[in-house]
């Protein structure tokens, strides 16, 4: 397979790039991606059985079934840093080993219902957090120990809106390619 094939299925949507200006209309669109998701992603594996959810959505990827259970696990992530930096000063991100999560029993076998459900709750709960946050709020900052880096949280909602389209697109382009 040819390298710019394996960038298209591992980057269907290609990477997150932050606008010049995160204006008001570019943010209401992303928190309206954010409260979307779970019915987006439930669509999106809607009528798969379980060979189909075994099977990686790229060669060495992720099964269906653990690309479900990823979301939930980053967006579980992604909620408790949004609330560290909401309540204390730039917060240090805790950064975990997604890898691995996806390889622990409940991530790789657990029924894709758990998560769907898991999902649903928690984007409500974090659609009326992003609703009601302030622009003050959404200049707090987050600092990444890795890429020693601090974001706004404006940014991470950018980069949480992309993080779910781009999952929700690796399990709709399989589908394609399946013909499923
Ligand atoms: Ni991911």
């Amino acid at each position: 397979m040819q390298k710019d094939d394996i960038e298209l299925l591992k980057y269907p949507i290609g990477q997150f790039e932050k606008p010049q200006e995160i204006t008001e209309s570019i943010l209401a669109e992303w928190i309206l991606d954010i409260k979307r998701l779970p019915q987006q992603l439930t669509d999106a594996v809607e009528g798969l059985n379980k060979e189909q959810l075994a099977t990686p959505y790229r060669p060495d990827g992720w099964t269906v079934r653990q690309t479900v259970h990823h979301v939930a696990d980053s967006h579980i992530n992604a909620y408790t840093r949004f609330k560290l930096a909401l309540t204390e000063s730039i917060p240090t991100i805790r950064p975990y080993e997604e890898q691995l999560w996806a390889e622990l029993s409940d991530g790789k076998n657990a029924p894709i219902e758990w998560s769907l459900t898991l999902l649903e709750a928690l984007h409500l709960r974090w659609g009326m957090l992003l609703e009601n946050m302030t622009k003050a709020d959404f200049n707090k900052q987050l600092f990444h120990p890795a890429t020693r880096h601090t974001n706004p949280l404006n940014v991470m909602a950018g980069m949480y809106s992309w993080h779910g389209r781009h999952h929700v697109a690796h399990i709709l382009e399989l589908r394609k390619r399946m013909n499923w």
